[in-house]
Parts: structure tokens; C-alpha cells; sequence
């Protein structure tokens, strides 16, 4: 599925044009309101889409996004990473690029000074310029569009490489830190607080199974094997900006967990979003698989931009990333399902499982191809040294 307009002839929610209006008011932004829309992709966040009509009759959209204060603690500290980051990007594609031809994500600010205002029945709601001319996917299409996005992913973590970490607030503390994902999922199951456990026994014990893979990223880490840099840490594919018409991947977003992680991270994420032809909450799972050429191609752009910095150890375990994201995301799912789905949003009972069960059979099909995904990761870098 990919998300751009709306579906034609859908009534306007009258709702959602009073509250999006009235948050249009707060920004500091030109025109007259003509419609609100919500946008549905995106797990987190309330998202909707502003038009506006200019004095010389054109329109201007822009993205009004409320962030969830359940997910974000201090909605304020990501204001401040948001704000941070945006600024360190725009200024270094001007510097060094010398060129704002291309569309970086902007904050507008808010009357009162701040680039943030407080909804009327609360709330913490922000202001973007809507990236026009682009789609974002929830499956990739074709080889050139997991090239695009890898690379752009790959060249946003050489933007923030310099962004000092003392600056980066953790808006979501231990995020990625699969292991303690994985002791919190033992600790629901134990407590099965809606009574559904009985229903996941396969799916938990699958994952049970693979307890030991979870620590060994934090392990070379710990060593000193892996760094940490200021990285992504959500770098699924509908994350990134494509262009509608060339597939040219033209801005990543989704900034709210920009912090200190591993590079592996977000080529894992990648590799989980990407290679798969099925949504992530398909229920026929005869249709998740691992791609293989879909994986070559996010090794090819992410190592296009990203490969001049990688060490030994980021390298060799490019395809084990992908295999550890899908396993920690699974967990994340399974973990919410039995917890009664309070993090995650979702459209249908069930859906929680679904994601889940998704992950899981990639994991599976990962690990039947990881000897091959490796040796292809080996050739690659060979090949760019
Ligand atoms: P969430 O944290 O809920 O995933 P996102 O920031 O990823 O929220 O936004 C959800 C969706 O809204 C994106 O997948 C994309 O389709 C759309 N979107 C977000 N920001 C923009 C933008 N600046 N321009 C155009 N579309 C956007
Ligand atoms: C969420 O926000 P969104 O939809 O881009 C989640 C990611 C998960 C992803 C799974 C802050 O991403 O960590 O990998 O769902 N974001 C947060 O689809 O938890
Ligand atoms: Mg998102």
C-alpha cells in the first residue's frame, strides 16, 4: 500500500477540519484553510494533512502531527531532538551541498515563540512542510526503491554523524536493546493480563527459542566492536519520501527516535520493512518472504553512502541486523497483543498478532537465506575497498 491523497469523494470529517483548523491557527503559516485530512500510515503519531489557499489562489500543504504522550514521555525533550536535528541538516545541506533545491523537513513555529503548541484538549502538536511530489510505501515495489531508501538512510546517519550525542535527548530509553525487550515480553507472559497467552504459545515459543541471539549486538557494543553513533532507529520503509515519478528517494522523517544507536539498527529495520512483499499485518503468511534481490539492493545503497564509515563488525553482521530487528519488532508486537494493545495503534482485533506472526516467518526466512545474505554482504564490500 502506498500513502499520498486521500481516497476521492471521501466526506470530510467536520471534527477533524474544527481541530486542524484550529491548529493551523496556532503556526505561523499563510493562506486560508480549505481542508484537513488524517493520514493513515504510521503506527505512533496523529497525522493529518493541511491545505491551504494563497492570496494568487494556489494551495500550500502542510503535515499538523500531534505526538503520542503515552509512546513519548516528554514530548517536549523530542521537540528539542526534532528541533535539533532539523537545524543541523538544514544548515550542513546548505553548507555543504550549497544547494536547498532538494526538500528537507522544516518545522514552522508556533505563535508564542516555539516551534510546538498545546491542543485544546491537550496534547503537544507540531508543524511540517508537506514533501510534495512524493509517496511513502508500505511494501516495497521494486529494487530501486529499497536502493533509494537505504542510501537515503545511509547519508542521513553521515548528516547526524558530527550531531554531538550530549545534545540528543533518549526520547525512548533502551529502544533497541533487544535483550531487555525480550525480558519484558517473559514478564507480560508471566502476568497475562488479558488472559490471551494460551492463544500465542507458538508464537512465543519460537521466539523463546532465539533468546540467545538477542544480547549479541549489545555484547560487541559493550566491547567496543560496534559504536555508537547518533542514528535513525526507525528506518522502516514508509519513513522515507519517494518520488512518484523517478522513485528517487527525496527525505527521510519520522525524526522522534533520532539518538545515540548502531548503525546495524537501522540497516536491520531496512531489511525488516523492506524485503518482505507482504504488509506487515497480512494474515497469509505463505506470502512473507525475504527477497533476495530486495536485500541486495539495501546493501548496495546503504554501502553507497554509509560504507565509508562502517567498521569490520558493522559489515559482517548487515544480514544478522535484519534478522534481529524482525525478531525484536515481533517481540514488540507479541509483547503489546498480550498487554492488551496499548502501544501500537490498531484498525482491527487482532492486528497486533498479526504483525507479529509477520515478523516472525521473516525471521524464519531469513534464517534460511543468512548464508547467502552474508557472503553477499562480503562481496560488496570487497568490492568498494
Ligand atoms: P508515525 O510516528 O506515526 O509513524 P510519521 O512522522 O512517520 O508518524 O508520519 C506518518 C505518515 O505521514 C508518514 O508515513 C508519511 O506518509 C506522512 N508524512 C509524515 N510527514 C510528512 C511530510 N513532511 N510530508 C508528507 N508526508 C508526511
Ligand atoms: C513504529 O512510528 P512508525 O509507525 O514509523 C515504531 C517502530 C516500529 C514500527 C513497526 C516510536 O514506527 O519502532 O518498528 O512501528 N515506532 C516507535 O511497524 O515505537
Ligand atoms: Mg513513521
Amino acid at each position: 500500500m502506498m500513502v499520498s491523497t486521500p481516497p476521492s469523494g471521501a466526506s470530510p470529517d467536520p471534527q477533524i477540519q474544527s481541530t486542524i483548523s484550529e491548529i493551523g491557527n496556532s503556526f505561523a503559516i499563510g493562506g486560508v484553510f480549505v481542508e484537513g485530512e488524517e493520514v493513515h500510515s504510521g503506527h505512533i503519531n496523529s497525522t493529518y494533512r493541511a491545505t491551504y489557499e494563497l492570496p494568487d489562489g494556489s494551495r500550500q500543504r502542510y503535515i499538523l502531527q500531534r505526538i503520542n504522550s503515552s509512546v513519548f514521555k516528554d514530548p517536549h525533550a523530542v521537540m528539542r531532538n526534532v528541533e535539533r536535528v532539523t537545524r543541523h541538516i538544514n544548515s550542513k545541506v546548505l553548507r555543504v551541498k550549497k544547494d536547498l533545491g532538494g526538500q528537507t523537513l522544516n518545522l514552522y513555529p508556533a505563535r508564542g515563540g516555539h516551534f510546538w503548541t498545546e491542543g485544546k484538549n491537550g496534547g503537544i502538536w507540531r508543524c511540517y512542510n508537506f514533501i510534495e511530489g512524493c509517496l511513502t510505501y508500505d511494501v516495497v515495489e521494486n529494487t530501486r526503491q529499497a536502493y533509494q531508501a537505504a542510501r537515503a538512510f545511509g547519508s542521513f546517519q553521515d548528516l547526524v554523524s558530527d550531531l554531538p550525542a550530549a545534545d540528543i535527548v533518549e526520547t525512548i530509553p533502551d529502544f533497541h536493546d533487544t535483550r531487555k525487550r525480550f525480558e519484558r515480553l517473559v514478564a507480560v507472559a508471566a502476568l497475562d493480563p488479558c488472559g490471551r497467552l494460551e492463544s500465542v504459545r507458538e508464537e512465543y515459543d519460537f521466539i523463546v527459542d532465539r533468546a540467545g541471539v538477542t544480547s549479541r549486538l549489545l555484547e560487541l557494543r559493550d566491547e567496543g566492536a560496534l559504536p555508537v553513533r547518533v542514528t535513525h532507529n526507525d528506518t522502516k520503509i514508509n519513513n522515507v519520501m519517494i518520488d512518484a515519478e523517478t522513485d528517487e528517494a527525496v527525505c527521510v522523517i519520522d525524526l522522534d527516535t533520532v539518538m545515540p544507536g548502531l548503525s546495524l539498527y537501522d540497516f536491520g529495520d531496512l531489511v525488516r520493512s523492506a524485503t518482505s512483499p507482504a504488509e506487515e499485518d497480512e494474515t497469509d503468511l505463505s506470502k512473507v518472504c525475504m527477497r533476495m534481490p530486495m536485500f541486495e539492493a539495501l546493501v548496495e545503497g546503504f554501502l553507497d553512502s554509509a560504507g565509508g564509515f562502517l567498521n569490520e563488525a558493522e559489515l559482517s553482521h548487515l544480514a544478522f541486523s535484519g534478522k534481529l530487528i524482525t525478531l525484536e519488532t515481533g517481540i514488540r508486537f507479541l509483547t503489546d497483543f498480550l498487554e492488551g494493545d496499548v502501544y501500537f495503534k490498531i484498525h482491527r482485533p487482532g492486528q497486533n498478532l498479526d504483525r507479529c506472526r509477520t515478523q516472525l516467518k521473516l525471521v524464519h526466512r531469513i534464517e534460511e537465506q543468512e548464508k547467502a545474505m552474508e557472503s553477499f554482504v562480503r562481496k560488496v564490500a570487497r568490492g568498494k575497498r
